[in-house]
C-alpha cells in the first residue's frame, strides 16, 4: 500500500489501544481462575484473539458482547484436551505462555503458528518446562514450532537462572510453577515486564519478588476478577515519535499504561532532549496517564544495559527517532531483537537505509548516524507489525517520492486502528 507522506503538522488526541501483554494475560488468568472474570478494554488485535480462541479450544467458555469479554474459569483442571492443534497465529506471547499452563495439564496438545512463529526459538521455554517434568518437543527434533507438549499433574518446582531477559520465559515458568508442588525460584538476567506477577496478586495468589529474584509457591488457586486493560505504551510509542519528529506538532496520548517495567521510551525521549510531559491519572488496576509530545530538537545518545527490556519492543521506532537526532545513537545489548517477529536489527537498518537513513546493524544493536532526511522507497514490514508502523511514521517525513509498504496487513496484530488514528492527526 502507499503510505501517508509529507506531513507538515500533526495535532490532536489519541486514545491508545489496549495493552497487548495485559490483554493476553487477562484471558489466561481468567481461564485458570475459579469463577467469572470480566475484561473491559480487551485488545481485539489478531494476537490477543489467537489467545482467546486457544482457550476456547481448550474447553473454556469465553463470551464477547462487543464491549466486555467474560471468561468462565474452572481452575487449571477445567482445561480440557483440544480437538485439534492450537493455532497461535503470529503470537510469541500466546505460544510461550500457554506452554507454561499446559505443562501442568495431563494431556497432549499440539501448537502451531504462521511462518514467523515457525522460526522463533522455543528451547528457552521447553528446556525449563521439561526439567519440571513436562515433555515438550519441537518440529523434526528442532526447537521450532509446530510443537507438542504433554503435561503432568506431578510437576516439580524449579530453581532457574534465566539465560535470557524475557518476560515470556519468566511467565511460562511462573505458570508451571504455580501448578508444581513446592517453592520455585527464578533469577532474571535483567528485570522484565512484570504483568504476570501483578496478575498473580490481583487474582488472589502470592508471589515474592526481591529485585531479580522471584519466589513462588505451588500449587495455587486463583479467583475470577474484574479487569480493565490500560492503553499500550508500545502502541503509543509510534505517535510519541511522530509528534517529536514531524514539524509543528503536538500530540496527546490518553490512558497509556505506565508500569515502570515498560516506560524506558520516556527515559530515552527525555535523554535525547525531546519535550514530553507525563500526567498520571487514576486507573482501576494499573498505573496510567496522559503523555504529551511536541516537535523537538533531538541529540544522539547511548542505549544499553538494564533499560533494554523496558523498551525492547520500542527499539524500531526509537531507531527512527535517532535518524532525526543530531549526532550518533548507539543501541547495544539488544540481540533479542534478532528473534522477534522478524530480525528487527536487520529489518530496521535495511528498510530505513532504503529511505536515506545512515544505520549500521551490529551483533547486538544498531549505530544510527543522524540527522538524515528521508526519501521515497519501496519497503517491507517483513510481516512484522512494529516494523510496518515504524515505516509509516518514517514516511510522514518524506517530501519527495512515495513510500510503498509491502505486508502492511501485519499491523492489525497489535494496532488494528493505526491508520484511522493517524488520519485524525492531520484532518
Ligand atoms: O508476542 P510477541 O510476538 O513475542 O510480541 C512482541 C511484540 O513486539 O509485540 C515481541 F515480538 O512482544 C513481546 C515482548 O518483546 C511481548 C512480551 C510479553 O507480553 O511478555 C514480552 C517481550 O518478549 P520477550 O521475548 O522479551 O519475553
Amino acid at each position: 500500500m502507499e503510505l501517508v507522506s509529507n506531513k507538515t503538522a500533526l495535532n490532536g488526541i489519541i486514545n491508545v489501544p489496549s495493552d497487548k501483554s495485559i490483554s493476553h494475560r487477562s484471558i489466561m488468568f481468567g481461564a485458570i481462575a475459579e469463577g467469572t472474570t470480566t475484561i473491559k478494554n480487551f485488545l481485539r488485535g489478531d494476537d490477543c484473539l489467537s489467545t482467546l480462541k486457544a482457550f476456547q479450544d481448550l474447553g473454556v467458555k469465553i463470551e464477547d458482547d462487543g464491549t466486555v469479554i467474560t471468561v468462565y474459569g474452572n481452575g487449571f483442571s477445567g482445561l480440557q484436551p483440544a480437538n485439534e492443534a492450537l493455532n497461535v497465529g503470529n503470537s510469541g506471547t500466546t505460544i510461550r505462555l500457554i506452554m507454561g499452563i499446559l505443562a501442568g495439564r495431563p494431556f497432549t496438545t499440539k501448537l502451531f503458528g504462521d511462518h514467523s512463529i515457525a522460526k522463533r526459538p522455543m528451547n528457552r521455554v521447553m528446556l525449563p518446562l521439561n526439567s519440571m517434568g513436562a515433555v515438550c518437543q519441537g518440529h523434526d527434533h528442532t526447537e521450532f514450532p509446530p510443537l507438542t507438549i504433554t503435561g503432568t499433574e506431578k510437576l516439580q518446582p524449579i530453581a532457574y537462572e534465566m539465560p535470557v531477559a524475557s518476560a515470556q520465559v519468566k511467565s511460562a515458568i511462573l505458570f508451571a510453577a504455580m501448578q508444581a508442588h513446592g517453592e520455585s525460584v527464578i533469577i532474571e538476567k535483567e528485570k522484565t515486564r512484570d504483568h504476570t506477577e501483578d496478575m498473580i496478586r490481583q487474582f488472589g495468589g502470592t508471589i515474592d519478588v526481591f529485585g531479580k529474584e522471584i519466589r513462588i509457591q505451588g500449587p495455587q488457586t486463583f479467583i475470577g476478577q474484574e479487569i480493565t486493560v490500560p492503553g499500550d505504551i508500545s502502541s503509543a510509542a509510534f505517535f510519541l515519535v511522530a509528534g517529536l519528529i514531524t514539524p509543528n506538532s503536538n500530540i496527546q496520548l490518553k490512558n497509556v499504561g505506565l508500569n515502570p517495567t515498560r516506560t524506558g521510551i520516556i527515559d530515552v525521549i527525555e535523554q535525547m532532549g525531546g519535550t514530553i510531559t507525563v500526567e498520571e491519572t487514576a486507573h482501576a488496576d494499573n498505573k496510567a496517564g496522559t503523555l504529551t509530545v511536541t516537535t523537538s530538537q533531538l541529540n544522539g545518545i547511548e542505549i544499553g544495559g538494564e533499560i533494554i527490556p523496558r523498551l525492547i519492543d520500542e527499539l524500531p521506532i526509537i531507531a527512527l527517532l535517532a535518524t532525526q537526532a543530531e549526532g550518533t545513537t548507539i543501541i547495544r545489548d539488544a540481540e533479542e531483537l534478532k528473534v522477534k517477529e522478524t530480525n528487527r536489527i536487520d529489518a530496521v537498518a535495511k528498510e530505513l537505509n532504503k529511505m536515506g537513513a545512515n544505520i549500521e546493524p551490529t551483533e547486538d544493536g544498531l549505530i544510527i548516524h543522524g540527522k538524515t532526511p528521508l526519501h521515497g522507497a519501496k519497503v517491507t514490514s517483513y510481516g512484522d507489525h512494529r516494523i510496518g508502523m515504524m515505516l509509516q511514521i518514517a514516511a510522514l517525513l518524506v517530501k519527495e517520492g512515495t513510500v510503498e509498504l509491502e505486508k502492511a496487513e501485519a499491523i492489525s496484530v497489535s494496532y488494528p486502528s493505526f491508520f484511522t488514528d493517524l488520519n485524525k492527526l492531520y484532518q
